[in-house]
C-alpha cells in the first residue's frame, strides 16, 4: 500500500475563540464598553436576554484554558483582542490602559511557553461603545479608519514580537449585514422600525463594507511598512464564506449560485485580492455600492497575505428573493426531491455538507491563488443544551461534522492541491453565541456555565487523535494522553 501522505509539521492547527465570546469581566482592569455590552443587555435583542458579563469567565480562567489547551496538544490558538480593553474609549487621542495590554502580553507569553502558536483576531466585532455614540462608528469613514489603525499599530507594537499571525477583521460580512443589515447583531441598526429606532439597511451595510475593507488596508499598510521588515509575520483578512450549489440544472439557479457567493464572499475577496468589485454588485446596487478611489484602490488590491477562512455549511441556492445581501438569491437544504442536504445542527443556517467544504476550498485556490488558513469551522449539535453534560460530551453529530470536513480538507490538500496551511475549529468552548446567547453550543469543550468547569468533548478527542496521525510528529514529542483528559 503507497504511504499516505501526511500533513506537514509546520500546518497549523488549532481551536478559535474571540474575546467578547468567552472572556465576561467586562468592567475588570478598566475595560471600556463595546458596542455588545449595550445591545446584549438590551431587552429582545439575545436569547433570554442573555449577555456577555460572565461568558466562559476566560479572563479570569485564561491560565487555566491555556493549560487545557495545552493538554490537547494542539499547535495553535486562534484568539482576538477587545479593542476596548486596550483603549477603553477605542479613540486615536484616548489613552491607553496598560492593563488591558498586559492581559494579552501574558496570555501570549503563556501560550508561548506552551508551545502554542499565537493567531490573533483584531477585531472579532466588539466595537468600543464609544466611538458608535461619538462619530457612528463603522459609518464614519474619516474617523473609524484612523481610529482602527491607531487600535493595530499599538498591537504590532505590543505583541508583535511574539505574534507572527494577525488576522485584521473577522468576517466583515457579519458586521455589515447582520450589525445594519439585519439588525441582528450590535450595534442592531436596521429599516425595520419594529426593530430598531434608527437605520437604513439599503445604504448603510454597503457603506460599512467600505470603511471595513479600508481599515483592514490600512492597517494592513502600517504592518507592512512599519513592523513586517523587522516582525517578519503574517497579515489578512478572514471571511465567512459557505459553498453554493444550484437547486437545480436551470440556468437561472446555476447564474444564482454564483450570485450568491459573488455577495456572500466576492464582496470583501474580489476588492482585496483582485482589485474590483463584482459586476453582479454593481449591477444590483448601482449608485448604492461605494466605489474607491485609484488611490484607496492601490491600498485595497493585494492587501491581505492570504486567504482566512471562515466555513460551515452549504446552501442550496435559488434564483429570485429581494435579499440584497445573498445577491437576491433565496437558499435552502431542501432538495428538489425533498431530502435533506445534511444533518441540521441546532442553528437554522447550518447542515453538514462536508463535499462543500472541499469545493470551497478548490474555489478560493482557483479564484484567489494565495495560501488559505481556514480560520473557523464548527457544528452546533441540536438539543446539545439541554442534554445532562455526561450525554451532551458524546456530541456524535460533531465528530461526525469533523469526520467529513478533515476528510475533505485532507482530498483538497494531496488530491487537489489546493495551498491550506491551518485549520482551527470553532470552537474552543461552548461560548456566549451572540445573538443566540448560550441555547447554541459550538464546543470541542463543554463548558458548564453554573460552575465554568471543561468537559472535553467527544469531538475534541477525536480532532486530536486524527492530526496526531495525519501530520507528521516533532521528533521525540508524545502522544497526548487522551485518556488522562478530564
Ligand atoms: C462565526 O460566524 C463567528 O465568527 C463566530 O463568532 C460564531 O460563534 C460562529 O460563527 C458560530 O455561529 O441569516 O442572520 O441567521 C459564522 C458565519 C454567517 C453564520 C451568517 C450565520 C447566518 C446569519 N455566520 N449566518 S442569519
Amino acid at each position: 500500500m503507497a504511504m499516505q501522505k501526511k500533513l506537514p509539521r509546520d500546518f497549523i492547527w488549532g481551536f478559535a475563540t474571540a474575546s467578547f465570546q468567552i472572556e465576561g469581566s467586562v468592567d475588570v482592569d478598566g475595560r471600556g464598553k463595546s458596542i455588545w455590552d449595550d445591545f446584549s443587555r438590551t431587552p429582545g435583542k439575545t436569547l433570554d436576554g442573555k449577555n456577555g458579563d460572565v461568558a466562559t469567565d476566560s479572563y479570569r480562567l485564561w491560565r487555566e484554558d491555556i493549560a487545557l489547551l495545552k493538554q490537547y496538544g494542539i499547535r495553535a490558538y486562534r484568539f482576538s483582542i477587545a479593542w476596548s480593553r486596550i483603549i477603553p474609549l477605542g479613540g486615536r487621542n484616548d489613552p491607553v490602559n496598560p492593563k488591558g495590554i498586559k492581559f494579552y502580553s501574558d496570555v501570549i507569553d503563556e501560550l508561548l511557553k506552551a508551545g502554542i502558536t499565537p493567531f490573533v483576531t483584531l477585531y472579532h466585532w466588539d466595537l468600543p461603545q464609544e466611538l458608535h455614540d461619538r462619530y457612528g462608528g463603522w459609518l464614519n469613514k474619516d474617523e473609524i479608519v484612523q481610529d482602527y489603525v491607531n487600535y493595530a499599530r499599538i498591537c504590532f507594537q505590543s505583541f508583535g514580537d511574539r505574534v507572527k499571525h494577525w488576522l485584521t477583521l473577522n468576517e466583515p460580512w457579519c458586521v455589515a449585514v447582520l450589525g445594519y443589515g439585519r439588525g441582528v447583531f450590535a450595534p442592531g441598526r436596521c429599516s425595520d422600525r419594529n426593530r430598531s429606532q434608527e437605520g437604513d439597511s439599503s445604504t448603510e451595510p454597503w457603506i460599512v463594507a467600505h470603511n471595513l475593507i479600508l481599515s483592514h488596508a490600512s492597517a494592513v499598510k502600517v504592518y507592512r511598512d512599519e513592523f513586517k521588515p523587522t516582525q517578519q509575520g503574517q497579515i489578512g483578512i478572514t471571511l465567512n464564506g459557505d459553498w453554493e450549489v444550484p437547486y437545480d440544472n436551470s440556468p437561472e439557479n446555476i447564474a444564482a449560485a454564483q450570485q450568491a457567493l459573488d455577495v456572500a464572499i466576492g464582496w470583501y475577496a474580489d476588492p482585496v485580492y483582485l482589485g474590483f468589485y463584482p459586476d453582479h454588485m454593481k449591477k444590483m446596487l448601482g449608485n448604492r455600492l461605494p466605489d474607491f478611489t485609484p488611490e484607496e484602490w492601490a491600498l485595497v488590491k493585494g492587501s491581505s497575505d492570504f486567504y482566512g477562512m471562515n466555513t460551515y455549511t452549504t446552501n442550496l441556492a435559488k434564483a429570485g428573493g429581494s435579499d440584497e445581501f445573498q445577491g437576491n438569491v433565496d437558499y435552502t437544504f431542501t432538495r428538489a426531491d425533498g431530502t435533506e442536504l445534511g444533518t441540521q445542527a441546532h442553528c437554522s443556517w447550518l447542515q453538514t455538507y462536508p463535499e462543500g467544504f472541499r469545493a470551497l476550498l478548490n474555489y478560493v485556490w482557483k479564484r484567489y491563488k494565495l495560501p488559505i488558513y481556514v480560520t473557523e469551522n464548527g457544528f452546533a449539535v441540536k438539543g446539545e443544551d439541554s442534554l445532562p453534560i455526561e450525554e451532551a460530551i458524546k456530541d456524535h453529530d460533531r465528530v461526525e461534522y469533523f469526520r467529513g470536513a478533515t476528510e475533505s480538507l485532507y482530498k483538497a490538500m494531496y488530491e487537489d492541491g489546493v495551498d491550506i496551511r491551518s485549520y482551527f475549529p470553532w470552537s474552543f468552548l461552548d461560548n456566549f453565541e451572540w445573538a443566540d446567547g448560550y441555547g447554541t453550543r459550538f464546543g470541542v469543550t463543554y463548558v458548564d456555565y453554573k460552575t465554568q468547569k471543561r468537559y472535553p468533548k467527544e469531538s475534541a478527542k477525536f480532532l486530536i487523535k486524527w492530526f496526531r496521525e495525519h501530520q507528521e510528529q516533532e521528533p521525540g514529542s508524545t502522544t497526548p494522553l487522551l485518556s488522562a483528559l478530564p
